[in-house]
């Protein structure tokens, strides 16, 4: 959801949009690099619309939800129209986002707050790793795991909906803001990650929103800017994306969300082939809710919806926040503040421009997920801390709306929670490089050096949900509305000390400023220097803003090239949103390279875990780490020349050729691919073996139609083939390894196809000279590629090539399957 820079209500009354404001100050102008994609208005025309879908299919409680789609429909009933306008329009309130309660029915009304690390408006609530963190465990129990844990949390505190988990933006531009906020650009490896992540939290009895649909994939111009007398400049961003490469990479895990029973898709600021998000009806009636077969209800991005009834009708169901971004007073003859839906959805049907069906529809819709959760079921009230933490709305704009008691107490909601994040954030890190330099083995001596080791120096967040000091302190996450509030954190500083003085290591710090500025850095230490330098290098990124380099911030390069000249044992550990290259990596006094993402509140503890060998590291990336920037595609568009109002067009013209897929396509070196990660045991794999679990011959190229469900024709997730691979550990320590599976299509596969997609993956914990079987199911969509002719998931003819191994590029067994004989023309 939005980030909102100021809550205070004279700022908003200025006819400039929140955003707006970030990208005319001087964030915008400090862009290092600038890519303008130029204006081809022959490509325009092909993409300047999308197709429309109407009417809006209704919900029908399909699957799992059929009784709760009965309390629901009986619900309804019960509403006036005003009621059913109130539903489905958010309102001031407690929570980041409100529902109004209606006390009459028993409804106490939804509280839904933000976001995928934490409930980010509150105290006493743990902070868990960010989703690249977690993309990096390649680990299906710590998504799961660490979404229960969060979710009990969220429903303690009293919120019903986490806004949680995203997978837009996927991660196409290595500098978009958003990345670490989701998995991976790829999408198998998101699309495992949503539904682990949907079930945990939807378990815990909390509403999950996948967000943000689609192709979220900057943050530069996402909304629309306006001149100060309330005219549209530039409308947002338009992602052009064909649909081929939208099926198989961008909706792929929607469709993951969809089938694990997400209650809710939250639709994103930007255009889609010129339309936008909230409001286009191919992507919401067409895509998600016909084709994906999605149950519950879409809610708009906060201040994404820009239309009333047309938007309904196009598939959105829930405006938030539900009021005007400019002008937040109160409608004197609506006692409410304006909206796109709120008095126009009463209006609409008034006048029968809206047929009421389909706002049954979307309350309807809105209510399932809650009785099929049992929120209707004594739902813990929102917390204090929630309440007067909550710069979104003042107090006395709601507060008489609200039957809220004034209970000040603040709930603890942590349990042992601190104990998962530790383990989680240990597993999760991933091991680059490393000449025999870990684990430490009691070390005499350890400098620590970087500004990213010890505390920061203000308190723990300012308002833009970041560390008061970017240049000082660590980063446990990143910022915006995906920030979280640091009720505890553990820095590496203060773990590393702690562990040290066991062994009775001495241990000495410095910053990076004197680092750089210093010619001769072991004048800075004792005559015999230390024998392990541990170097702490972040890189910053949150919502809003993109990155603008993958370089290290604050001269981390430099710092590690000024440690590295005087220590020949120099290990560097990185807190970063995501890519950065790595120019110190073949550097013979840089021993070892340990990535740690962002980890959370125990980040110190689960560094020195990992450090000391308490925890093994078997986190592998979940993207590839280039030789240098200038080898990523599909940058950020950063600017336009022209002034047409439409004119903000990003061309997603590299198709399905992202991260590894691009790289492999265009056999480009890289410095760490994909899949990639070190342990400190060693593992061997052998014997891969195929079985198909249908009859010889009997595949057929399409599905079966089937009726929908929600993920699609349930054919398509039918399990056609099985494969096992025996891995070993042929070290001298225990530890877990990572086997991947990579299926290359067969010639016949329409142009574009990548050589290689990761099709599954298994974290598999071995003892020393352990051997196991690990399994792999490929469903038919696996197999399958998207026939823009037919409008249907295809198994292509020809043989396929099966590979495993322990990453991308390092593919150790491989055998055949030919699902369909080629047939000769
Ligand atoms: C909140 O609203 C009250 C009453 O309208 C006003 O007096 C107060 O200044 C507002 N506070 C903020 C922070 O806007
Ligand atoms: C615009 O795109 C069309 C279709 O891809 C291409 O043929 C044409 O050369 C492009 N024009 C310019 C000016 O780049
Ligand atoms: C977007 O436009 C492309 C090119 O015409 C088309 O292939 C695709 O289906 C469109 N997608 C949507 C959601 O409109
Ligand atoms: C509301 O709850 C009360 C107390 O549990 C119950 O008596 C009443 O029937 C409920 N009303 C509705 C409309 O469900
Ligand atoms: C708003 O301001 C812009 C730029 O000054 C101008 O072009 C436009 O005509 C104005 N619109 C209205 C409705 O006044
Ligand atoms: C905001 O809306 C109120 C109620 O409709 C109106 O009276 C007021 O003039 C508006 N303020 C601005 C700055 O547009
Ligand atoms: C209806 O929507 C328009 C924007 O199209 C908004 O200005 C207006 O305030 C809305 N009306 C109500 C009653 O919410
Ligand atoms: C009906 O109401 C809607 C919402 O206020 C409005 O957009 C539309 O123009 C109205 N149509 C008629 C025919 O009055
Ligand atoms: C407010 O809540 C209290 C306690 O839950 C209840 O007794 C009371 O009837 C409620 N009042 C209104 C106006 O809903
Ligand atoms: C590596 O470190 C040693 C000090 O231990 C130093 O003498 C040497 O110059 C360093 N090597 C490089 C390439 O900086
Ligand atoms: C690193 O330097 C120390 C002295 O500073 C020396 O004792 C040690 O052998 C060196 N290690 C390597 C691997 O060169
Ligand atoms: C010596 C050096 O490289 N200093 C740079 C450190 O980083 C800041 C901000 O990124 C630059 O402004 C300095 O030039």
């Amino acid at each position: 959801m939005a980030f909102l820079f100021t809550i205070l209500s004279g700022l908003l009354l200025l006819a400039v949009p929140i955003d707006a404001q970030v990208y005319m100050g001087e964030e915008r102008s400090s862009y290092a690099f600038t890519w303008v994609q130029p204006l081809n208005t022959t490509i325009l025309g092909q993409y300047g619309h999308s197709e429309p879908v109407y009417p809006s299919p209704r919900t029908t409680g399909s699957g799992e939800w059929a009784e709760a789609y009965e309390k629901a429909r009986n619900f309804v009933t019960e509403l006036t129209l005003a009621e059913k306008s109130d539903m489905v329009t958010g309102a001031p309130g407690p929570c980041v986002g409100n529902i109004y309660a209606i006390p009459r029915l028993n409804f106490s009304g939804l509280c839904l707050q933000d976001g995928p690390v934490s409930l980010r408006v509150a105290d006493y609530v743990s902070v868990f790793p960010s989703g690249v963190t977690v993309a990096a465990s390649w680990d299906k129990a710590v998504m799961y795991e660490r979404n229960l844990a969060m979710g009990r949390e969220f429903r303690a505190k009293g919120a019903h909906v986490a806004l949680a988990p995203s997978v837009g933006p996927m991660g196409r531009c290595v500098y978009s803001g958003r990345n670490w906020e989701g998995f991976s650009p790829d999408p198998y490896l998101s699309g495992v990650a949503m539904e682990l992540g949907i079930k945990g939290l939807q378990d815990a009895g909390v509403q999950a929103v996948a967000k943000h649909l689609i192709a979220n994939e900057q943050e530069i111009q996402r909304n629309p800017l306006y001149y100060s007398n309330g005219t549209v400049q530039f409308e947002a961003i338009s992602s052009n994306v064909d649909d081929r490469t939208l099926h198989e990479l961008y909706l792929w895990p929607f469709a993951n969300a969809v089938h694990a029973g997400v209650s809710s898709v939250m639709c994103s600021y930007q255009r889609l082939n010129g339309s936008y998000a909230c409001q286009n009806s191919k992507l919401l009636n067409g895509l998600l809710k016909d084709e994906l077969g999605f149950q519950g209800y879409v809610v708009s991005d906060w201040y994404a919806l820009h239309a009333g009834v047309d938007a309904a009708e196009a598939g959105m169901d829930m405006d938030m926040p539900g009021t005007s971004r400019y002008n937040r007073t109160v409608v004197p003859e609506l006692g409410r503040m304006s909206s796109f839906f709120g008095g126009n959805i009463t209006t609409g049907v008034r006048n029968g421009s809206l047929e009421e069906t389909r706002l049954d529809d979307m309350v309807t819709r809105i209510m399932t997920p809650y009785f099929y959760l049992h929120q209707d079921e004594a739902y813990p009230m929102v917390d204090a801390s929630s309440i007067f933490l909550n710069t979104f709305y003042n107090q006395s704009s709601w507060l008489r709306d609200w039957n809220i008691t004034q209970d000040t107490s603040v709930r603890d909601v942590r349990e042992n929670h601190a104990q998962i994040i530790r383990r989680h954030a240990a597993e999760s890190t991933v091991l680059l490089k490393n000449n025999n330099a870990l684990p430490l083995n009691a070390p005499r001596y350890i400098g620590i050096f970087g500004n990213d080791a010890g505390e920061g120096q203000n308190g723990p967040l300012n308002r833009f949900g970041s560390p008061d000091s970017l240049e000082y302190g660590t980063y446990a996450v990143g910022g915006g509305s995906g920030a979280a509030r640091l009720t505890d954190l553990v820095t590496p500083q203060e773990a590393i000390k702690a562990r040290a003085s066991q062994d009775g290591t001495v241990v000495e710090s410095w910053l990076n400023n004197p680092l750089i500025a210093e010619s001769d850095v072991a004048s800075l230490w004792s005559y015999q220097g230390p024998d392990v330098c541990l170097v702490f290098l972040k890189s910053w990124a949150r919502e809003v803003i993109d990155r603008e380099t993958l370089q290290l911030d604050w001269n981390g390069t430099q710092v590690v090239k000024s440690v590295a000249s005087a220590c020949n044992n120099t290990i560097v550990i990185t807190h970063s949103a995501g890519v950065n290259v790595l120019p110190f990596a073949d550097h013979p006094n840089v021993t070892a390279i340990l990535l740690a993402h962002y980890p959370g509140q125990e980040s110190g503890n689960s560094i020195t875990d990992v450090l000391y060998g308490a925890v093994n590291p078997s986190g592998r990336l979940p993207y590839t780490i280039a030789y240098d920037e200038a080898d990523y595609n599909a940058p950020i568009v950063t600017d336009i020349q022209t002034t047409g109002v439409d004119d903000w067009q990003s061309w997603f013209d590299e198709r399905l050729e992202i991260d590894y897929r691009y790289f492999d396509a265009h056999n480009i070196p890289v410095r760490y691919e994909f899949g990639y990660g070190l342990s400190y045991t060693t593992f061997a794999m052998f014997d891969i073996m195929l079985e198909s679990t249908q009859q010889l011959g009997s595949i057929s190229r399409f599905p079966v139609e089937e009726p929908v469900a929600p993920g699609g024709n349930p054919e398509l997730w039918q399990t056609l083939y099985n494969v096992r691979v025996d891995v070993t550990n042929t070290g001298r320590v225990r530890g877990s390894a990572v086997p991947q599976l990579y299926l290359s299509f067969p010639d016949s596969t329409p142009l574009g196809t990548p050589p290689r997609q990761l099709r599954g993956f298994e974290k598999v914990e071995l003892a020393p000279g352990e051997r196991r079987t690990v399994a792999f199911a490929l469903i038919r969509r696996d197999i399958s590629y998207w026939d823009v002719v037919s409008q249907e998931w295809a198994i292509p003819s020809g043989e396929f090539v099966v590979s495993a191994g322990f990453s991308s590029r390092d593919l150790v067994v491989s055998t055949n399957m030919t699902p369909i004989a080629s047939t000769s023309v």
